[in-house]
């Protein structure tokens, strides 16, 4: 009956090596005028080992998610994602009109220079979640 116990440590281990798999590139967030209340975030996400991303949150807004934007006849429409496939090791890119972060509910409008942060959680092939803190300058374009 003890070897049960030491193979999870092992595993709660090779949990933790296991991160920083998922890396962030150039995220920026887009700036709001006046009463504006949802704006969006463009980043680029890589997981080394593949996996999705299954939710996002960021203090400054009450609800974060991930957004695509899918041709509707004329009109393209923004949609949300449940997750996003990870592919391993290929940069996933979201960009304006493609797939963005969307923040619904924003407590103060976003002005040139802030840094929004903003919290990623990514979930690999076994089911292993990884909490990805990105800092978002804010931009107009
Ligand atoms: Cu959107």
């Amino acid at each position: 009956m003890n070897k049960p116990p030491l193979f999870l440590a092992a595993a709660v281990f090779a949990g933790a090596a296991a991160h920083a798999q998922v890396t962030v590139d150039k995220p920026w967030i887009r700036t709001t005028v006046a009463q504006q209340t949802t704006t969006a975030a463009y980043l680029t996400i890589t997981s080394a080992k593949g996996g999705k991303l299954v939710s996002a949150s960021s203090p400054v807004a009450a609800s974060v998610d991930v957004h695509e934007m899918k041709m509707d006849g004329d009109l393209m429409k923004m949609r949300a994602v449940d997750t996003l496939a990870l592919p391993a090791g290929q940069p996933v890119e979201l960009k304006p009109n493609g797939l963005h972060i969307m923040l619904t509910g924003l407590k103060a409008p976003v002005k040139a220079g802030d840094v929004v942060p903003i919290r990623l959680v990514v979930e690999d092939a076994k089911g292993k979640r990884e909490t990805v803190d990105v800092k978002a300058t804010a931009r107009q374009n």
